[in-house]
């Protein structure tokens, strides 16, 4: 494959991604770790992005309102080291206008160390899942509060309360989260210090949230393909906490089982999907070479090997992949040198 990259914008400690759906058009969103603001680039022009939310700073994750165009939610005030006594979600929508202006930002759920957020939809039911890192910090080493995980429906009226419960807790460095399908039914996989865990939401009309434990290794973030084509789904990690290795696990008789690895320095990405076509696995690293790579099972030598490298020196910290017009584009926040790039794929 071939490479082509654009930088889309100079955004200093860029750090989140996303895309949404904007006037019938893909859009892509980044948004910063520091103080700063949120920007928008439309998939047809991309190089003529705007910065759409002023104040949108310590942002962790962004994410669409599924099914909605022009709408979507924000971690917010979680900010470099670990300072995020003060951090929340945010409600961002464009009222209706056009996709670089009329943007309003609100908050509507305060929560210390609040990380990752994720939005599913079960039975008709649109959740917010949500998860908090730790409950406290007294200082960027102190882990001894686990972080817990919340859920909540997103209120048809967007300016109701957005309540939740507690789905999850006693998780220690509860990082990682994902939105998958897993046996025809859709899931969010958390991942902490305790392991890999499954959650199902509330059958219709109910409103327990079913638990399960996938593996006992600490984990830091999660992301599910099927990468050697052979119709089952595997589960691609990064451990331990922000750690140095990508983990491959294969699920035999319900039990899943980690069987390759393939080393990476303080990783922060990982994506897998289909690049042009094909099952690949797209990990970045922030130290090290502070590589973009892309990563291919081999089925004869049973391993992760890599296909070819994006981009290097960049810092990764999240991607957004989309495939369109026989490309494929990966979104990239390189908060390494402060720029959002986007990278064409090609033959
Ligand atoms: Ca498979």
């Amino acid at each position: 494959m071939k490479v082509e990259k654009i930088t889309l914008a100079d955004l200093p400690d860029v750090y989140s991604t996303a895309e949404m759906k904007m006037n019938g058009e893909t859009c892509l969103l980044a948004a910063p770790e520091s103080h700063g603001g949120a920007w928008l680039f439309s998939s047809s022009e991309p190089e003529n992005g705007h910065e759409i939310v002023e104040n949108l700073g310590g942002c962790m994750s962004l994410v669409p309102l599924s099914g909605e165009e022009g709408e979507f939610v924000a971690i917010e005030g979680f900010y470099p080291v670990f300072q995020a006594e003060e951090a929340g979600v945010v409600y961002v929508s464009s009222n209706g206008g056009n996709c670089y202006q009329g943007w309003e930002k609100k908050r509507v759920l305060d929560l210390a160390f609040v990380h990752r957020i994720e939005v599913i939809e079960s039975s008709g039911q649109l959740y917010f899942v949500i998860s908090a890192l730790a409950e406290a910090k007294k200082s960027p080493g102190d882990w001894s509060k686990p972080g817990a995980t919340y859920a909540g429906k997103v209120p048809d009226d967007r300016s109701g309360n957005w309540d939740m419960t507690e789905i999850l807790s006693g998780i220690y460095k509860n990082h990682g989260m994902h939105v998958t399908e897993l046996e025809n039914e859709k899931v969010v996989l958390i991942s902490g210090q305790e392991g890999i865990f499954e959650l199902i939401p509330p059958a219709e009309g109910g409103s327990n949230w079913e638990t399960k434990k996938l593996a006992e290794r600490e984990v830091s973030d999660v992301f599910v393909h099927d990468v050697d084509g052979d119709g089952k789904k595997e589960i691609l990690t990064i451990e331990p906490f922000h750690g140095d290795e990508l983990g491959f696990y294969e699920n035999e008789n319900g039990n899943w089982t980690r069987s390759a690895t393939y080393p990476i320095k303080f990783g922060h990405v990982v994506w897998a999907g289909e690049l042009l076509g094909r099952p690949r696995i797209i990990a970045g690293s922030r130290e090290g070479d502070s590589d973009l790579v892309v990563l291919k099972w081999d089925s004869t030598e049973k391993a992760l090997v890599q296909d070819f490298i994006i981009d290097k020196e960049v810092g990764p910290t999240q991607i957004t992949v989309l495939n369109q017009n026989g490309s494929s584009l990966v979104f990239s926040a390189n908060n390494g040198t402060g720029s959002v790039d986007l990278y064409r794929l090609y033959e």
